[in-house]
């Protein structure tokens, strides 16, 4: 029986890597929880919220597109950010469709456009382009950036609000349409990849963004040191890690009043996240200037790149 290219048949699968890149901020992480439906990845109104490459599956009929969120394409200054950079480029290196994701809330800017460009070159994979926060951006930043897109990438941009999903079923459509043939690679149920500790221990840094200002959130990495199953509720205990001491006492705070709201309200996520009652342990540690010591990122679970001088 012959069939025509268009058309599929009823037991043929499509199934791929759809990576997101873009420069931080942009809303990548936003679209993907959007996408899945779940808040898989942690998002702040500040730039480099995202340290690791986090995944979200969506499975849909014979469709299954397994999306990298990446921490935003970025001039490396530590070893920390060597590393995010490195996440971004091993991303776009597995990827199957690409989605280059703009924040039109400001417009191109040359600096920022290059490395985005520069990053580009690393993928042969189809590169599709979202300008996202048009709902509170400007009609000239959205159409500069739409300009930008067709002469830099020769191709037509969706417009789209990742925070409530404007224009995200016209883009979701064109992804699939550019996923390769081949088997679904995981359950049709499952929508992370992600351990339930990974997540536990990025909700902590997504409280910790949120009631804290300047250097700290950027000096802080949480991971979970215990976790009881059989516990009811929870137990679970979480090394909050930072670069110096004094930064220890700013985030316990006064008797203890700043690191009890960041657990109050961290708990309240992890509940929700995992459906049950949890107890919540935060243990404030200095680790010296681990955002630059290689010996702390490995143990902290980053992949660093080789041959490293800083
Ligand atoms: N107005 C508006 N804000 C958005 C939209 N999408 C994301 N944001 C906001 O933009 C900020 C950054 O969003 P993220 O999803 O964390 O951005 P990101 O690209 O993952 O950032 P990094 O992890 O730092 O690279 C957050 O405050 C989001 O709420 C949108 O469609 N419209
Ligand atoms: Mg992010």
């Amino acid at each position: 029986m012959s069939q025509s290219d268009n058309q599929r048949s009823e037991e043929e699968t499509r199934a791929g890597y759809v990576t997101f890149v873009g420069r931080p901020n942009a809303g990548k992480s936003t679209l993907l929880n959007h996408l899945v439906g779940e808040h898989l990845s942690i998002v702040t109104p500040k730039a480099q919220t995202t340290l690791q490459r986090v995944t979200g599956i969506l499975t849909l009929d014979q469709d299954q597109l397994i999306f990298l969120d990446t921490p935003g394409i970025l001039e490396a200054r530590d070893l920390l950010q060597r590393a995010m950079l490195g996440a971004a480029h091993e991303a776009l290196n597995e990827a199957d469709v690409v989605v280059l994701v703009v924040d039109t809330t400001t417009p191109p800017r040359d600096r920022e456009t290059e490395s985005l460009m520069a990053a580009l070159q690393e993928t042969s994979a189809p590169v599709l382009a979202a300008l996202n926060k048009v709902d509170s951006a400007s009609v000239e930043a959205v159409e500069a950036w739409a300009g930008w897109i067709a002469e830099n990438l020769g191709i037509e941009p969706y417009r789209i609000a990742a925070i409530n999903g404007d224009g995200t079923v016209e883009l979701l459509g064109a992804m699939r349409e550019a996923l390769p043939a081949g088997p679904l690679l995981y359950p049709e149920d499952q929508l992370a990849t992600d351990t339930v500790r990974f997540f536990v221990a990025e909700l902590i840094r997504e409280t910790i963004f949120e009631q804290f200002h300047q250097e700290i959130p950027y000096s802080v990495f949480c991971q979970v040191g215990e976790f009881r199953e059989a516990q009811e509720p929870l137990y679970v205990q979480v090394d909050v890690y930072v670069e110096r001491k004094s930064q220890k006492g700013m985030l316990i705070g006064k008797k203890g009043a700043a690191i009890r709201s960041v657990g109050e309200a961290a708990r309240k996520k992890i509940e929700t996240f995992l459906e049950r009652r949890v107890y919540l342990e935060l243990w404030v540690k200095p680790l010296r200037s681990w955002r630059k010591n290689r010996a702390h990122l490995r143990d902290l679970g980053f992949r660093l790149p080789p041959n490293d001088e800083a």
